[in-house]
Protein backbone atom coordinates (compact mmCIF):
# COMPACT_ATOMS: atom_id res chain seq x y z
CA UNK A 1 0.00 0.00 0.00
CA UNK A 2 3.05 1.81 0.18
CA UNK A 3 2.92 3.42 -3.41
CA UNK A 4 -1.08 3.97 -3.17
CA UNK A 5 -0.35 5.95 -0.30
CA UNK A 6 2.82 7.60 -2.45
CA UNK A 7 0.49 8.60 -5.45
CA UNK A 8 -1.83 9.88 -3.41
CA UNK A 9 0.37 12.14 -2.07
CA UNK A 10 1.74 13.20 -5.12
CA UNK A 11 -1.80 13.88 -6.51
CA UNK A 12 -2.41 16.17 -3.68
CA UNK A 13 0.58 18.58 -3.55
CA UNK A 14 0.03 18.83 -7.33
CA UNK A 15 -3.62 19.58 -6.42
CA UNK A 16 -2.57 22.24 -4.04
CA UNK A 17 0.49 23.76 -6.32
CA UNK A 18 -1.92 23.79 -9.42
CA UNK A 19 -4.69 25.99 -7.25
CA UNK A 20 -2.15 28.00 -5.85
CA UNK A 21 -0.19 28.52 -9.48
CA UNK A 22 -4.10 30.16 -10.28
CA UNK A 23 -4.58 32.11 -7.65
CA UNK A 24 -1.41 33.29 -8.26
CA UNK A 25 -1.83 34.24 -11.52
CA UNK A 26 -5.14 36.01 -10.52
CA UNK A 27 -3.91 38.22 -8.25
CA UNK A 28 -0.59 39.21 -9.92
CA UNK A 29 -1.20 39.24 -13.73
CA UNK A 30 1.74 38.96 -15.81
CA UNK A 31 3.18 41.94 -17.01
CA UNK A 32 0.88 43.74 -19.63
CA UNK A 33 -2.06 40.96 -19.60
CA UNK A 34 -4.97 42.16 -20.85
CA UNK A 35 -7.74 42.45 -18.02
CA UNK A 36 -11.01 40.55 -19.28
CA UNK A 37 -13.18 43.44 -17.51
CA UNK A 38 -15.57 45.37 -20.07
CA UNK A 39 -13.47 48.89 -20.60
CA UNK A 40 -15.71 51.81 -19.12
CA UNK A 41 -13.75 54.55 -21.10
CA UNK A 42 -11.93 53.99 -24.21
CA UNK A 43 -9.10 56.24 -26.45
CA UNK A 44 -7.66 55.75 -29.23
CA UNK A 45 -4.05 57.14 -29.79
CA UNK A 46 -1.50 57.87 -32.37
CA UNK A 47 1.75 58.46 -31.66
CA UNK A 48 4.48 59.59 -34.25
CA UNK A 49 6.59 63.08 -35.21
CA UNK A 50 5.87 66.20 -36.56
CA UNK A 51 8.71 67.83 -37.75
CA UNK A 52 11.86 67.26 -35.65
CA UNK A 53 8.98 66.54 -32.38
CA UNK A 54 7.45 63.68 -31.68
CA UNK A 55 4.41 63.62 -30.10
CA UNK A 56 0.46 61.89 -29.72
CA UNK A 57 -2.60 62.61 -30.99
CA UNK A 58 -6.18 61.41 -30.76
CA UNK A 59 -6.04 58.96 -33.58
CA UNK A 60 -6.36 60.24 -37.24
CA UNK A 61 -5.58 64.12 -35.73
CA UNK A 62 -2.24 65.80 -36.09
CA UNK A 63 0.83 64.81 -33.70
CA UNK A 64 1.27 67.52 -31.01
CA UNK A 65 3.64 67.62 -27.93
CA UNK A 66 2.61 67.86 -25.19
CA UNK A 67 -0.33 65.14 -26.36
CA UNK A 68 -3.84 65.54 -25.34
CA UNK A 69 -4.97 65.09 -21.73
CA UNK A 70 -6.09 62.09 -21.04
CA UNK A 71 -8.92 62.18 -17.89
CA UNK A 72 -10.47 58.89 -16.45
CA UNK A 73 -12.11 58.50 -12.95
CA UNK A 74 -10.55 56.17 -10.09
CA UNK A 75 -11.52 52.73 -10.50
CA UNK A 76 -12.37 53.30 -14.64
CA UNK A 77 -11.32 50.52 -16.60
CA UNK A 78 -9.65 52.35 -19.13
CA UNK A 79 -8.95 50.64 -22.83
CA UNK A 80 -6.01 52.39 -24.84
CA UNK A 81 -5.92 51.43 -28.45
CA UNK A 82 -2.61 52.74 -29.56
CA UNK A 83 -1.13 53.17 -33.34
CA UNK A 84 2.44 53.73 -33.96
CA UNK A 85 1.65 56.22 -36.99
CA UNK A 86 5.12 57.49 -37.08
CA UNK A 87 8.42 56.69 -39.56
CA UNK A 88 9.82 55.44 -36.41
CA UNK A 89 9.90 52.47 -33.37
CA UNK A 90 7.25 54.16 -30.54
CA UNK A 91 5.65 52.59 -28.00
CA UNK A 92 2.93 53.87 -24.81
CA UNK A 93 3.38 53.94 -21.52
CA UNK A 94 1.15 55.25 -18.51
CA UNK A 95 3.98 56.14 -16.46
CA UNK A 96 4.37 58.10 -12.46
CA UNK A 97 6.55 60.56 -13.97
CA UNK A 98 7.33 62.40 -16.84
CA UNK A 99 10.53 60.50 -17.57
CA UNK A 100 11.28 57.01 -19.31
CA UNK A 101 12.65 55.59 -16.38
CA UNK A 102 9.64 56.69 -14.13
CA UNK A 103 7.96 52.87 -13.11
CA UNK A 104 4.90 52.17 -15.17
CA UNK A 105 1.44 52.80 -12.93
CA UNK A 106 -1.61 50.16 -13.51
CA UNK A 107 0.70 47.50 -15.63
CA UNK A 108 -0.36 50.00 -18.67
CA UNK A 109 2.10 49.62 -21.62
CA UNK A 110 1.84 48.73 -25.28
CA UNK A 111 5.13 47.64 -26.29
CA UNK A 112 8.76 48.87 -24.28
CA UNK A 113 11.12 50.75 -24.91
CA UNK A 114 13.38 47.68 -25.57
CA UNK A 115 10.57 46.19 -27.49
CA UNK A 116 8.55 48.70 -29.15
CA UNK A 117 5.91 48.80 -31.75
CA UNK A 118 7.40 49.31 -35.36
CA UNK A 119 6.17 51.91 -37.50
CA UNK A 120 2.20 51.36 -38.40
CA UNK A 121 1.87 48.79 -35.61
CA UNK A 122 -1.20 48.70 -33.25
CA UNK A 123 -1.65 47.46 -29.87
CA UNK A 124 -4.06 47.96 -27.10
CA UNK A 125 -4.51 47.47 -23.15
CA UNK A 126 -6.97 47.23 -20.50
CA UNK A 127 -6.14 48.31 -16.95
CA UNK A 128 -7.73 49.64 -13.71
CA UNK A 129 -6.99 53.19 -13.38
CA UNK A 130 -7.35 52.69 -9.53
CA UNK A 131 -5.25 55.34 -7.97
CA UNK A 132 -6.14 58.67 -7.86
CA UNK A 133 -3.81 61.15 -9.41
CA UNK A 134 -2.08 63.21 -12.10
CA UNK A 135 0.36 60.23 -14.30
CA UNK A 136 1.82 61.13 -17.64
CA UNK A 137 1.94 58.89 -20.63
CA UNK A 138 4.99 58.65 -22.66
CA UNK A 139 6.74 56.69 -25.42
CA UNK A 140 9.28 54.96 -23.39
CA UNK A 141 12.04 54.13 -26.14
CA UNK A 142 14.78 56.34 -24.39
CA UNK A 143 14.95 59.88 -25.63
CA UNK A 144 11.75 59.70 -27.21
CA UNK A 145 9.59 61.43 -23.97
CA UNK A 146 12.44 64.22 -23.99
CA UNK A 147 11.56 64.58 -27.53
CA UNK A 148 8.20 65.03 -27.03
CA UNK A 149 6.18 61.86 -26.32
CA UNK A 150 4.57 62.99 -23.60
CA UNK A 151 1.00 63.97 -22.65
CA UNK A 152 -1.07 64.39 -18.91
CA UNK A 153 -3.07 61.26 -17.62
CA UNK A 154 -5.36 62.45 -14.76
CA UNK A 155 -7.13 59.89 -12.34
CA UNK A 156 -9.55 61.92 -10.94
CA UNK A 157 -11.45 61.20 -7.53
CU1 LIG B 1 8.67 56.97 -29.48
Amino acid sequence: MQSAYTVATLAFVIGVAWVGWIAYSLVFPAEGQVLTATPTVEFAIDGGEAGPKFGFAFEGQQISSPGPTLTVKTGDIVKVNFKNNGATAHAFSVVKENSDEAPIMFKATIGTGPRPLVPGDRGSIVFNADTTGTYYYICPVPGHAQLGMWGEFKVEG
